[in-house]
């Protein structure tokens, strides 16, 4: 329990400095003696209490501020939330235990269909097509994903020894040029573009990945049609052209004119419409349809779109943990609210939307 160990420590150390004091004031007192040196004692001791009242007025210990604040400034930085860092933030090593981690879930069993042969990773472009697919278009494409990119952390945690945290792609650094964008290092990342002159796999331009950590991966479904294929990519970008990106709808400017919305519904509509798309439809193959998560870097991406969310809750007057609306699901006429149901099947067990609002919660635990 974090908060309750790190402010023991604080009382601890206050509890220290008195102690200090008090044998301090009895040295002092011990070594007077005579008439005379009975007001220096005095003075001493008046000079003591007068450090005694700064070290109780330091702003740690201070009665006055709120407890939140004092733990605020703790400088136990491993007490809090463990922070989603960006990709290029990571040092080689972490860059390779993440993917490494990703690998593992490949080697383990599936939760949803433990008697088969598919693997712990298989689950997510599974549910995400089945289930994910009502909640796009939708108040609960923000919630749905938070809780979905939970489960994927801690089952990468718990199934892979993962000591991490799940990590973002800040496609606004790269939007002048994203195909050359560090994810897609062969070597460091997760490999580029499918085969150039290859032939069409899935999409209107997925062709099997040639390198990087995830060639010779077998996709088995592409949206909701069994077609087993090669894990695939292809470039594309607005005006068709092939091998490239287009990075508008994700320049700075783009995301500013998002973040600035104050209502849910138009902030999660255009989100999700011109921000969440953008990286889909350019990367295409398996990325573009809702069987997106057999590209890893659909974790990545989302990820960032969490962290956009979570930033746009930090700009509303009310911190935006209330900030809930639209429909329930796609195609849906009722409305939305934060007591519905995040539905993950056998995955994980439902819980409530109100219960992902706060990424520093009871149910989630991580800062940006
Ligand atoms: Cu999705």
């Amino acid at each position: 329990m974090w908060p309750f160990k790190s402010s023991e420590q604080q009382y601890d150390a206050v509890a220290n400095d008195e102690e200090e004091l008090k044998t301090t004031q009895s040295d002092r007192k011990r070594k007077v003696i005579g008439p005379t040196t009975v007001w220096v004692g005095i003075l001493l001791v008046m000079a003591a209490v007068a450090v005694g009242e700064l070290v109780f007025r330091s702003p740690h210990a201070s009665p006055d501020v709120p407890a939140q604040e004092r733990l605020d400034e703790s400088p136990n930085e491993e007490a809090k939330c463990p922070q989603r860092r960006e990709w290029r933030t990571l040092t080689a090593a972490e860059q390779q235990e993440y993917i490494s981690a990703v690998l593992c879930l490949r080697t383990q069993p599936s939760t949803l269909t433990p008697d088969s042969n598919k693997t712990a990773y298989d689950d997510y472009p599974w549910i995400h097509s089945h289930v994910g697919y009502f909640t796009h278009n939708s108040a609960p494409f923000l919630p749905w994903h938070r809780y979905f990119l939970h489960i994927y952390e801690s089952t990468l945690r718990n199934q892979c020894g993962y000591n991490g945290s799940l990590v973002y792609w800040d496609w606004t650094l790269d939007n002048e040029a994203l195909e050359k964008s560090p994810v897609f290092d062969p070597t460091t990342g997760f490999g580029g573009d499918g085969e150039v002159d290859g032939e069409i796999t899935v999409g209107r331009s997925g062709r099997c990945l040639v390198d990087g950590p995830f060639t010779n991966i077998t996709a088995d479904y592409y949206d909701v049609k069994y077609q087993p294929h090669c894990l695939s990519r292809g470039f594309r970008d607005l005006d068709g052209k092939l091998g490239h990106i287009d990075g508008h709808d994700i320049s700075p400017e783009s995301i500013e004119e998002v973040l600035s919305l104050t209502d849910y519904e138009s902030f999660v509509t255009l989100m999700e419409s011109r921000v969440h798309d953008a990286i889909p439809f350019g990367i295409g193959g398996d990325f573009e349809t809702f069987t997106a998560p057999h590209d890893p870097l659909f974790f990545l991406h989302h990820t960032q779109l969490d962290r956009l969310w979570w930033l746009w809750q930090q700009r509303q007057p009310d911190k935006g943990l209330s900030a809930y609306g639209g429909h329930k699901q796609r195609h849906s006429m009722e409305m939305a609210s934060m007591e519905d149901d995040i539905i993950m099947q056998a995955l994980a067990p439902s819980v409530k939307v109100a219960e992902v609002m706060d990424v520093e919660g009871q149910l989630l635990c991580y800062r940006y």
